[in-house]
């Protein structure tokens, strides 16, 4: 009888060995071109068919510590129920994918706060002097006085002038008790320039929804298609009426801590709501303007059904690589 767990244990090391080159720990490229090999305890895992990861990062090297591997494969992506045609959610697709690595957190003020002393960086937003603030961040007043800097197709959004990722929910703002809330007001190439320090860079679209969907087929959300599975909050988005009137149920009006909300089985955090976040691609593949628009994932606190349902995996919106507002941040990728 005591055959059978071990036939078991030979086929699966067997496995685990010749597809990961379990036994070599040195993730640097073999001078013969070879894949690097993965750490012991992924490789483990994943010949055993595990779906958790998140238990088997903590010996890992420190650059890739707070990031998940997500498995390469087929994915389907996108979605034949586009919910904004015009976004151009769909088709349904399918894509293969390499490994590779994702932060498991949006970047924190405190980590782009590293990147800025180390490197003495100025954010486009500190440079033009202003970024786009939401109305209930500023007084009735405040409101009056600036209604002609207001977005005419959201006029819930105002151009203030002195706020930056420094000053984040007004220009007499600061980051206390911020240092663990995604860093905001960073444009496009202030993300890919935070990547690059870090060594790592910005996920492709076709990554960050890979890793949104968690290895799940055609669910609206990282966990599925429940918005709140036994009637709890697993995400970050807007309760109540639009723009109005922010009940908050879910314990945030504004930006949440990176590592609340826990959404799939990457151990992925906040990949939907909380904040938008920059993704690589270009939004149209075909622009060569100085200033094109980028695809960005995933919806914001600031998303409610009844007008952005966008906190969902297919789902997609751009801006242009300057723009910087209170509710877009980024995560990093990087290759496995
Ligand atoms: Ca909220
Ligand atoms: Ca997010």
């Amino acid at each position: 009888m005591k055959t059978i767990p071990i036939f078991i244990w030979i086929f699966l090391f067997h496995d685990a060995s010749s597809d990961c080159g379990c036994q070599k720990l040195d993730r640097n490229t073999t001078p013969d071109g070879e894949k690097a090999p993965l750490p012991d305890q992924v490789c483990q895992q994943r010949a055993q068919g595990a779906s958790h990861y998140r238990d088997y990062y903590g010996e890992l090297e420190a650059e890739i510590a707070d990031m998940s591997l997500i498995p390469g494969g087929s994915y389907l992506l996108g979605t034949d129920n586009p919910h904004f045609p015009a976004d151009r959610e769909g088709p349904e697709r399918q894509v293969k994918l390499e490994d590779f690595y994702m932060d498991k957190y949006e970047v924190s003020n405190d980590a782009f706060a590293k990147f800025v002393l180390d490197t003495n960086y100025t954010t486009e937003a500190e440079r033009f002097g202003d970024s786009f603030l939401f109305k209930s961040l500023l007084s009735p007043s405040e409101q009056r006085e600036l209604e002609d800097f207001r977005v005419a197709s959201a006029v819930w959004w105002y151009k203030v002038a002195g706020v930056s990722w420094r000053h984040p929910n007004g220009v007499d703002s600061s980051l206390e008790n911020l240092g663990r809330h995604p860093v905001v007001h960073v444009s496009w190439r202030d993300a890919v320039e935070y990547c690059k320090w870090v060594g790592k860079r910005l996920p492709t679209e076709v990554e960050w929804e890979s890793a949104c969907r968690g290895g799940k087929d055609r669910k609206l959300y990282p966990w599925g298609n429940k918005l709140m599975p036994r009637g709890e909050h697993w995400t970050n988005i807007w309760q109540g009426d639009f723009p109005d009137g922010n009940l908050a149920d879910d314990g945030f009006e504004f930006t949440s801590p990176v590592d609340t909300f826990r959404q799939n089985v990457y151990d992925l955090h906040n990949m939907v709501g909380n904040v938008w976040e920059w993704t690589a691609d270009l939004w149209d593949a075909n622009d060569v303007s100085d200033n094109p628009n980028r695809v960005k994932k995933g919806g914001s606190y600031l998303c409610h059904k009844s007008y952005c349902y966008r906190y969902r995996c297919a789902a997609r919106s751009q801006n242009t690589e300057d723009s910087s507002a209170g509710n877009l941040g980024f995560r990093c990728a990087k290759n496995a």
